[in-house]
């Protein structure tokens, strides 16, 4: 997809990037649009997307495409966001292999929900994925949403606007209103436009960032990791990730007190005080 998305500004953009390639990682709960999404950006069908009562995508993975003078790799990824994430990847396994492929950092983060279906499931998955990353990474997140065709033309800034959904009006803002919509089932023409409307945003949100991946202790372990196995640097990086095991959310504990937002540390969802990240 190349050529389309070329312009001028892309290639300055490009030139100030610290590095050639722009990572971009799909997040959200299951089922809202991640892999259909990634999709669009990739302007190909890479990732498998189809409506199920189940979660379809199962593993991390990644695809690229040509972007500006660069790269942009997309990294789908399964529920690694929900409370049940604890008994599915008990051994953060999934979780580590997603820091190893996102590594050294990703330059944004696409939080991926469905137009008119903001729910306590999405909300738990913004905090999972605060509380994997850092609450640092809501300066990096661009809320994206899908079933643009519910919109019916109208505007999506009056819609986060007027919504009486106070979690979705708070989770814009935190996200400093970065957010912009895709109709992944639209023809070429019209899914290109919304790419090129998405990468406007991680554009001037890079730029804010002076062009630098986001990064936390994790993806620094990682960076030191260089020269070992895939395996061993899985090993090192769910080991850390794994060491604060008792900081996450139990099997059987309440999902809708996930995470317990009365104690938390100011930077991430841990409990107040045993962030193993400060
Ligand atoms: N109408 C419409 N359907 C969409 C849109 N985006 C995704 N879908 C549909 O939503 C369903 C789920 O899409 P997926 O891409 O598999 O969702 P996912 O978030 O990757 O799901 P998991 O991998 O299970 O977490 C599929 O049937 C998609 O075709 C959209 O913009 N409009
Ligand atoms: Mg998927």
């Amino acid at each position: 997809m190349g050529s389309p998305l070329v312009s001028r500004g892309f290639q300055e953009f490009g030139s100030a990037l610290q590095e050639r390639r722009l990572r971009l990682l799909l997040a959200g709960r299951s089922g809202t649009g991640k892999s259909a999404t990634g999709n669009s950006i990739l302007q190909r069908k890479h990732f498998l997307s189809r409506l199920a009562a189940t979660a379809v995508t199962r593993a991390c993975a990644t695809g690229s495409c040509r972007w500006a003078s660069g790269d942009v790799e997309v990294l789908d990824t399964p529920d690694l966001f929900s409370p049940e994430v604890a008994q599915a990847d008990p051994g953060f396994e999934e979780r580590g292999r997603c820091y190893l492929l996102s590594a050294p950092g990703p330059h944004a983060v696409l939080l991926v929900t469905q137009l008119g279906r903001f729910t306590a499931q999405d909300l738990r998955a913004w905090r999972g994925v605060k509380a994997l990353f850092g609450a640092g990474i809501a300066a990096r997140t661009i809320v994206v949403f899908t079933r643009r065709e519910d919109l019916a033309g109208g505007s999506l800034q009056q819609y986060v606007r007027d919504t009486d959904n106070r979690a979705l009006r708070e989770l814009v803002a935190e996200c400093g209103g970065r957010c912009c919509a895709f109709d992944n089932r639209a023809a070429d023409g019209e899914r290109e436009a919304q790419v090129r409307e998405l990468m406007g945003l991680v554009e001037e949100l890079v730029r804010d960032q002076g062009g630098a991946p986001y990064t936390n202790d994790v993806y620094r372990l990682a960076q030191t990791l260089g020269g070992l196995s895939r395996e061993e640097r899985l090993r090192r990086v769910a080991e850390r990730l794994a060491a604060h095991r008792e900081l996450w959310p139990l099997a059987g504990f309440p999902s809708w007190a996930w995470p317990p937002c009365w104690a938390l540390c100011c930077c991430c969802a841990f409990s107040a005080g045993t962030c193993p990240r400060r």
